[in-house]
Parts: C-alpha cells; structure tokens; sequence
C-alpha cells in the first residue's frame, strides 16, 4: 500500500515538471487584503493562448465571488477601489448598452478581463478553497491584449472589492 502511493506520488510529481517545463510561468499575482481571503494566480503561454491557474483561500464556504482583470494597478496603500473599470481594450463596456456577457453563444460580448463572466465564478468549497486551471484565448502577454501593467480584483457577490493584487512578469 505504502508503495503504491509512494509510485502515485512520483507519478504526480513528474507529470507536474512535465507541465511545468512545458510551459514556463510568465506571470504571477498575489492578491491580498482585509478580509482574510488570499489567492495566488500563474499566467503560461500555451498554444491555445493563456493558462490560467488560480487558488485562493479564506473565502466563505459555497460562497460565489466574481473576479476580474482591473485596468490600473494597485496603488502601494493597496487600495483596491483604485484599480478603476475593467481590463476592456475592445471597449464592450463602453457602448451605452447594459453589460451582459454571454461567453458560451457571443464571446464578443465580454470584457477581456472579464474571467468570472468568461470562466465562472470562484465557489468556495466547504472548507473556503477554490482552485481553477483552465486556457484563455484573447489574454496575452504583450500587444493590446496584455494582462501585464494590470491588476486581479475579487469581488464580493455584492461587488465589494475584498482583494487585490497586481499581475507581475516573472
Ligand atoms: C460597465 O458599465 C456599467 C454601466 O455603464 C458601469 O456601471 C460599470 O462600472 C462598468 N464596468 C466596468 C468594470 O467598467
Ligand atoms: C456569479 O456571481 C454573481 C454574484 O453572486 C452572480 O450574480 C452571477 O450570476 C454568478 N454567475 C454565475 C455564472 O453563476
Ligand atoms: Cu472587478
């Protein structure tokens, strides 16, 4: 039995380098902020365009909490209210209409840095986690799409900022 799991564990390990050594990370963020939640993102290129890995913590339990690519980034007195609309260079959230975003049917309809509309939202798990992996095909990292120069946000269902944090080259 011992052994069993000890080959698992190698087995997990080496496929965990394998996708690593495939796709160097190339970004990070780390949010933080007052309301005990925190959370860690990993930016890849892959050939489908973004790998996206996020894990977080200190959320409240099979609660649903949005989160976004903000335009500005996070000033040093970490005010999150400060990191203005979000990440839009297409400027869908500029066009008079109420925002909706309808990934599955209008992919145009969502702001780039709009990744709860795209991907879903973070739902905690019983004991306050999430943890997501998953590709997006318009985020970059340089040219007009680019997610660096820019920041993460989480929200409250309410929209409340609870944390943020700004994505930094690595
Ligand atoms: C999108 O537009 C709505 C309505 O004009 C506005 O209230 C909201 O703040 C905008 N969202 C962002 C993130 O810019
Ligand atoms: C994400 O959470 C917000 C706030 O609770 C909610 O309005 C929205 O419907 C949720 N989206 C999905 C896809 O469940
Ligand atoms: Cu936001």
């Amino acid at each position: 039995m011992k052994l069993i799991s000890l080959a698992i564990a190698a087995l997990a390990a080496a496929s965990a380098y394998a996708a690593g050594d495939s796709s160097a990370i190339m970004a990070t963020a780390d949010l933080k902020g007052t309301a005990g939640i925190s959370a860690h993102f990993e930016f890849s290129e892959t050939d489908a365009g973004v790998s996206v890995t996020v894990s977080a913590k200190g959320l409240a339990p099979r609660q649903q909490y949005p989160y976004h690519i903000h335009q500005k980034l996070v000033p040093a007195n970490g005010d999150c209210t400060a990191t203005g609309g979000h990440l839009d260079p297409d400027r869908i959230n500029v066009s008079g209409k109420p925002y909706k975003c309808d990934p599955m049917s209008a992919a145009e309809t969502c702001e780039l840095g709009d990744l709860s509309g795209i991907h879903g939202n973070m739902t905690a798990s019983n004991s306050g986690t999430f943890a997501a992996q998953y590709e997006d095909s318009l985020l970059a990292f340089s040219g007009t799409n680019t997610i660096l120069g820019h920041s993460l946000v989480i929200h409250s269902a309410s929209g409340v900022r609870l944390v943020c944090g700004n994505i930094v080259a690595d």
